[in-house]
C-alpha cells in the first residue's frame, strides 16, 4: 500500500506542528512508521490522502460510535449551521443536550458542557475539592484522564505509550497531592483510604479503563470504591469520556450499577465536535459558579454546532433499544474471530472486550493493571498494527489503546478484518 502523498503531508506538517500531530497518540510513535493522513471518512471507513480505504476501529479515538457522517448528524449540523456558528450566549440546544444526560446517565442531575474530556476532569477535580474543602486527589496507575497537570501521572494512553508518566513542565507542587495506586487493587485502596481518607477530595478512576488497553474494573473493585468513598465523604468521579455512551447507553454506571458522585463525559457527546461534560448531584454541581463559588468557564462551551452533533448522535442512540445489542454482536464477532486466529497461529495473545471497545493485548493471561498491561510484547503489537494497515485496517496505533465497532460496521467488515488478522498473526508466529 503507497502513501507517498500522507509522507509529504507528515513531512510538511513537522516543520509546523510539533512532531507533525495535534495529539501525540496519532503519531505512530509506538508502532513505528509515519502517520497516515486523512483525507475523509463515511461509514465505517477511513480514507487517506493516497486514496486507500481503511476499516476505521478508531472511531476517532471513541466519538464515532454512529460511524462517520452518520445523515441525522450532518442535517442537525447543517440546520445548525444555518442559524450561525457560536453566540458566546446561552441557548436552548444547551438545555437538550444537558437534559439528555440527565435523564440517560444516572448520576447526573445537573452537567456543565464544556470542550473536551480534560477540561471535564480538571473541572470535577476542581469542584471536588472546592465542594470537601480537601487538597488530595487518588487516581490508578494506567488510567488517563486528560492532560491535567495534576493528573499526569503514571497516566495511560499515549503518555503511558511515549514513557512520559511525568511529562515534564508538570512541577511537584502540582502532583504533591496526587495519589497513585495500583488498579484493580482492593487491598491498596483500602489500605490508602485508611491512612489518608479524611484528606482526599475525590478519587477519579475509568469504570473501563481504555487507556491501558481495555482493562474492565472487577465488580469487587467498583464496590470497594463506591464504598470506601462514601465511608471517607471523599467524592467518587467516575470518568466515562470513554466509556460513556460506549459501554452502555448509561455508561459503566448503568452497566455495572454503581453510581458514582460526579461523572465526566466526552467523546461520543458531541459526535465528533468539541465537547465534554461533568456532572453529578445538584447539591454538588451547584457549588460551580455562577450558581457557587467553584470557577469553571470556556469560550465555546456548549457550542451550537457541538451541540448540535451531540444531541443528533444521543438521540440515536437513545431512540432504538437494538442499538446496543447490535454493537454487542458486532464486538463479540470481532473479538472471537481474533482469539480464533491468534489460537490458530499460535500467538500469545488476548482479547478483552466490555461492549464495543476491545484489545487485543499480545501478552499471556489476563490484563487487569497497568503492570500487567506493561508487560505487553508491544514489539509484536507494532508488527501487527503495520500488517493490519497495510491490509486496510486502521486499529488504534498503541497496544495501550481500545478499539472501537460502531453500528456503521457490518459483518463483511468485521470478517475481512477477521481474515486480515489472521494473515498478520501468521507472518508474527
Ligand atoms: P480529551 O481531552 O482528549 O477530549 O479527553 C481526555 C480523556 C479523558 N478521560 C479519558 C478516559 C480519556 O480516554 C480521554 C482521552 N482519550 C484519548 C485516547 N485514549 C484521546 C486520544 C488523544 O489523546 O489524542
Amino acid at each position: 500500500m503507497q502513501r507517498v502523498k500522507s509522507d509529504a503531508a507528515f513531512s510538511r506538517a513537522c516543520g509546523l506542528i510539533p512532531g507533525g500531530v495535534n495529539s501525540p497518540a496519532r503519531a505512530f510513535g509506538a508502532v513505528g512508521g509515519r502517520p497516515v493522513f486523512i483525507e475523509r471518512a463515511d461509514g465505517a471507513y477511513l480514507f487517506d490522502v493516497d486514496g486507500n480505504r481503511y476499516v476505521d476501529y478508531i472511531g476517532s479515538w471513541g466519538p464515532m460510535i454512529l460511524g462517520h457522517r452518520h445523515p441525522a448528524v450532518i442535517a442537525a449540523l447543517e440546520a445548525a449551521l444555518a442559524r450561525g456558528t457560536s453566540y458566546g450566549a446561552p441557548t436552548e440546544a444547551e438545555s437538550e443536550l444537558a437534559e439528555l444526560i440527565v435523564d440517560i446517565v444516572p448520576s447526573v442531575e445537573k452537567v456543565r458542557l464544556v470542550n473536551s474530556g480534560t477540561e471535564a476532569t480538571m473541572s470535577a477535580i476542581r469542584l471536588a475539592r472546592g465542594y470537601t474543602g480537601r487538597d488530595r486527589i487518588v487516581k490508578f496507575a494506567g488510567d488517563y484522564h486528560g492532560h491535567v497537570d495534576s493528573l499526569l501521572v503514571a497516566a495511560g494512553s499515549s503518555a503511558a505509550t511515549l514513557g512520559v508518566p511525568n511529562s515534564p513542565g508538570v512541577t511537584a507542587g502540582t502532583t504533591r497531592d496526587t495519589i497513585v495506586l495500583a488498579y484493580n487493587d482492593v487491598a491498596c485502596l483500602t489500605d490508602a483510604m485508611s491512612t489518608h481518607g479524611d484528606e482526599i477530595a475525590a478519587v477519579i478512576v475509568e469504570p473501563v479503563a481504555g487507556n491501558m488497553g481495555c482493562v474492565p474494573a472487577s465488580g469487587e473493585f467498583l464496590a470497594a470504591l463506591r464504598d470506601i468513598t462514601r465511608q471517607h465523604s471523599a467524592l467518587l468521579i467516575f470518568d466515562e469520556v470513554m466509556s460513556g455512551f460506549r459501554v452502555a447507553l448509561g455508561g459503566a454506571q448503568h452497566r455495572f450499577g454503581v453510581t458514582p458522585d460526579l461523572t465526566t463525559l466526552g467523546k461520543i457527546i458531541g459526535g465528533g465536535l468539541p465537547v465534554g461534560a461533568y456532572g453529578g448531584r445538584t447539591e454538588i454541581m451547584d457549588h460551580v459558579l455562577p450558581a457557587g463559588k467553584v470557577f469553571q468557564a470556556g469560550t465555546l462551551s456548549g457550542n451550537p454546532l457541538a451541540v448540535a452533533a451531540g444531541i443528533a448522535t444521543l438521540e440515536q442512540l437513545r431512540g432504538d433499544e437494538q442499538v446496543y445489542k447490535r454493537l454487542e454482536s458486532l464486538a463479540a464477532r470481532l473479538a472471537d474471530g481474533l482469539v480464533e486466529q491468534a489460537e490458530r497461529h499460535n500467538v500469545p495473545a488476548r482479547v478483552q472486550r466490555v461492549g464495543s471497545m476491545l484489545t487485543l493485548f499480545f501478552h499471556e493471561g489476563a490484563v487487569t493493571d497497568w503492570d500487567s498491561a506493561a508487560a505487553c510484547d508491544t514489539d509484536r503489537f507494532a508488527a501487527f498494527f503495520r500488517g493490519m494497515l497495510d491490509r486496510g485496517v486502521y486499529l488504534p496505533c498503541s497496544q495501550f489503546e481500545a478499539l472501537f465497532v460502531s453500528l456503521a460496521h457490518s459483518e463483511a467488515d468485521i470478517d475481512a478484518t477477521i481474515a486480515a488478522a489472521g494473515e498478520v498473526l501468521g507472518e508474527l508466529s
